[in-house]
């Protein structure tokens, strides 16, 4: 039987079996985190997601401690923009979006400054680091491999934004076979309602899609 450790949580107890648990951190990247990449681009204040950077410091120093493995994830996509939808490039009609000139470089593409995780969160060496061009990080990644290689199920989450990337993520790790544990306090939202109701849709009907917790009592379970 799996040695695992009681994470209080809604809507009830989520039993961490840190053996086959991995940190999902979600592209908390310049981009979104920092003015003037894609989040700023799309109109939105960027210091709403800030609140999100010293809890998940912590998860992330303590997951590290316990040796849990770490994955991190990255929107964004190849320079000549080949796996970018057009859909995906027009939607909103903003005036700048994604591939054009930024003033960390140019928006969501890969190898730029933006792009990149932001430095309080950096991976070390044997984190792997998911590049995905979608919001979901399944979707067209070699995550669920990953995964499968290190025989996972379980997945605690943190990350930008809750109700896109974070979601769409949590939505795609349930119909492959995960139990998601979300961070209510390492997520965050460019519209807190949006925040407030996302976690509300995971736990809600006896947690359809996983769990929510709060970084400190994970941090109490790993200590
Ligand atoms: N990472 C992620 O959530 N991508 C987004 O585009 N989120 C927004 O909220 N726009």
């Amino acid at each position: 039987p799996a040695m695992t450790i009681e994470v209080a949580a809604a809507p009830y107890a989520f039993d961490l079996d840190v053996a086959h648990a991995a940190l999902l951190i979600i592209d908390m990247q310049r981009d979104f985190l920092e003015p003037g990449g894609f989040g700023a681009a799309l109109g939105n204040d960027v210091a709403l997601l800030r609140a999100a950077i010293a809890p998940t410091a912590a998860v992330l120093a303590a997951s590290r401690a316990a040796g849990m493995l770490v994955i991190h994830t990255r929107e964004g996509h190849r320079p000549d923009l080949s796996d970018l939808p057009p859909a995906k490039r027009r939607r909103g009609r903003f005036p700048v979006t994604i591939g054009d000139e930024g003033p960390m470089g140019r928006i969501l593409v890969q190898g730029e400054p933006g792009h990149d995780i932001i430095p309080d969160l950096a991976p070390v060496a044997g984190e792997p680091v998911i590049d995905k061009p979608g919001k979901g990080a399944f979707w067209a990644t070699s995550l669920g491999a990953i995964l499968a290689n290190r025989a996972i199920n379980q997945l605690i989450v943190c990350g930008v934004t809750t109700e896109v990337c974070v979601n769409t993520t949590v939505r795609e790790a349930n119909d492959r076979g995960f139990d998601c544990l979300v961070l209510s306090d390492c997520t965050g939202s460019y519209f807190p309602d949006f925040h407030t109701q996302a976690l509300r849709m995971i736990t809600a009907q006896g947690g359809i899609f996983g769990w929510v917790g709060a970084s400190a009592d994970l941090l109490r379970a790993l200590a």
